[in-house]
């Protein structure tokens, strides 16, 4: 059997197996809560999930940026005051698949439909405290995240987002020490940012005076050379793609989000039926998403359902993307199909 890249079991009926990604089935969220559980949550490595043991992990803090460059053990960022917020992470090539799909180019890269993202309470200490304790100089301007995993992965950040009050070093998800694939020890968490800048494993924060560039916000990560930073708008229906459905009344649930904000409204349109707006439900965080309803009397045959969202900024999806050459940030309205089987009796 291949040595598996990833940590935690991956059945099949919660994963799309990419290899290395491991893509959340929409359909396995169906009627669940808020948050997505640390088993469920999407998987995007650049490699292999490393084996990280906590007492031998340490968290240095260096650079031209500081005064005062120290290193924390895993004890010690635990016992520093901490905050928990529930936010997003999604990868900045969610969405990737539908450029084939919609505009018949295929894009070379992990072929993500819109499972690509994730949910989680993420708690930590803000980056800002563990910076301000470093004595932060004047000139800072950048943060260079840097990981422990093989290729050491790493993205700068620029100072701004760096201390922004949900900017985290994060060590649980969801209640629990983070597991090894989404960054045991400790990762940062960046609210709204592309997942490539939640540095995951995280071993070094370099703070510099200058702009930084690794591979990641050079070559990688770059639509026409400058660095993503931002997510996008998207909405996803909690069903399998294809779907089948039973013919009749029924109701149709999904999810929408943003970087930008929170979702201000949703609407649908089945086959080619005017846009209709469908119904908020619950919670409905900035750099999270929110669960939308609507009632659908399905009818024998094959269907297609839209949906597109609009953030609290303004934002909304377009009908068509502009292409990039490493399919990122894909924000269209897609044709979901949907395969009504015909109506049982009794
Ligand atoms: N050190 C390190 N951090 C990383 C990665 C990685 O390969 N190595 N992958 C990034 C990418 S591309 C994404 S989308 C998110 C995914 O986070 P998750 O696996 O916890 O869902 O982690 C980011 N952080
Ligand atoms: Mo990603």
């Amino acid at each position: 059997m291949p040595e598996r890249l990833v940590v935690k079991p991956t059945p099949p009926d919660l994963f799309i197996d990419h290899g290395e990604s491991q893509e959340m089935r929409w359909e396995a969220m169906a009627e669940r809560g808020y948050t997505v559980a640390n088993e469920r949550f999407f998987v995007r490595n650049l490699g292999r999930t490393p084996r990280i043991e906590a007492s031998r992990w340490s968290l240095a803090i260096v650079g031209m940026g500081i005064e005062r460059p120290y290193a924390l053990g895993y004890d010690e960022l635990r016992a520093l005051p901490a905050v928990t917020v529930v936010r997003a992470i999604e990868c900045a090539g969610n969405g990737r698949s539908f450029f084939e799909l919609t505009q018949g180019r295929r894009v070379e890269g992990t072929q993500w439909k819109l499972g690509g993202i994730g949910v989680a309470a993420w708690t930590g200490v803000p980056l800002r405290t563990l910076l301000e304790g470093a004595r932060l100089a004047p000139s800072a301007r950048t943060v260079m995240a840097v990981g422990g995993d093989e290729r050491q992965v790493r993205r700068p950040l620029p100072l701004g987002k760096a201390l922004a009050e949900d900017t985290l070093v994060v060590h649980a998800m969801n209640g629990e020490p983070l597991p090894p694939d989404h960054g045991f020890p400790a990762r940062l968490l960046v609210p709204g940012w592309v997942g490539i800048a939640n540095i995951k494993w995280l071993v070094r924060l370099e703070v510099a005076q200058t702009e930084l560039r690794s591979l990641w916000n050079t070559e990688q990560y770059v639509i026409d050379g400058r660095p993503l930073t931002e997510q996008n708008v998207k909405a996803a229906l909690e069903l399998p793609w294809p779907a089948v459905l039973r013919a009749g009344p029924g109701r149709v649930r999904g999810r929408a989000w943003s970087g930008r904000g929170a979702i201000a409204s949703v609407e649908y349109r089945v086959d080619a039926e005017p846009w209709r707006a469908a119904r908020l439900v619950g919670d409905n965080l900035p750099n999270a998403w929110v669960r939308f309803e609507f009632a659908w009397e399905a009818t024998e045959g094959e269907h297609a359902i839209r949906v597109r969202a609009t953030d609290t900024n303004g934002n909304a999806q377009p009908d068509a993307v502009p292409f990039n050459e490493l399919g990122y940030m894909y924000d269209g309205v897609v044709p979901h199909p949907i395969r009504v089987a015909r109506e049982e009796n009794g």
